[in-house]
């Protein structure tokens, strides 16, 4: 297996919407296998394709404590939505940002499953935030897109001034 590198914010490719996958073979089973342990490293509870630089809609997730439930959605899809919640979301590809997002409180989504198989999922809680965070990924959508301009302004100087600093170590 490989650890993929995680594209960052402001990066042009994070904005490419995904493709249906047309066939779930070798090749995907592998991406979906690799996407996980770059998931379970980073560590994260979600990783979409786009983020590794991988225009198809493949996600996987693990909101469990102890990161037994392995959840792989392919060309997922959501059938039916209810109510409304704000969570504390961050994103891997947004580091060290944590802000409030309102989303649907319960989803009930359909996809494939690793082998291809279709399944359908009623989720709430973390796991229905954790789905709808990455279903945006595949759609060229991050968190922050949904913040206010004052919000969004305070946290663009933060990321700028993070990447100066990447980029020009300070001397020790
Ligand atoms: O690891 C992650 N944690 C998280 C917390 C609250 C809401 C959403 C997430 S997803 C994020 C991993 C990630 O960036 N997936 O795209
Ligand atoms: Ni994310």
């Amino acid at each position: 297996m490989t650890i993929l590198d995680i594209l960052h914010y402001p990066d042009k490719r994070l904005r490419t919407v995904a493709k249906p996958v047309e066939k779930v073979d070798d090749t995907i089973k592998k991406l979906v296998d690799d996407m996980f342990e770059t998931m379970y490293t980073a560590p994260g509870i979600g990783l979409a394709a786009t983020q590794i630089n991988v225009h198809l809609q493949v996600i996987v997730i693990d909101v469990s404590e102890d990161k037994t439930q392995p959840l792989c959605l392919i060309n997922p899809e959501i059938i039916a939505e209810e109510g409304i919640e704000s969570c504390d979301e961050g994103c891997l590809s947004v580091p060290d940002i944590y802000e409030t997002v309102e989303r649907s409180e319960k989803v009930t989504v359909k996809a494939l499953d690793q082998n291809g198989d279709e399944y359908t999922l009623q989720a709430n809680e973390l796991l229905a935030v954790c789905i709808q965070h990455e279903m945006d990924h595949l759609q060229g959508k991050l968190f922050v897109d949904y913040l206010s301009p004052l919000k969004f302004q305070r946290i663009k100087k933060r990321l700028l001034k993070a990447q100066r600093e990447a980029s020009q170590p300070a001397v020790l």
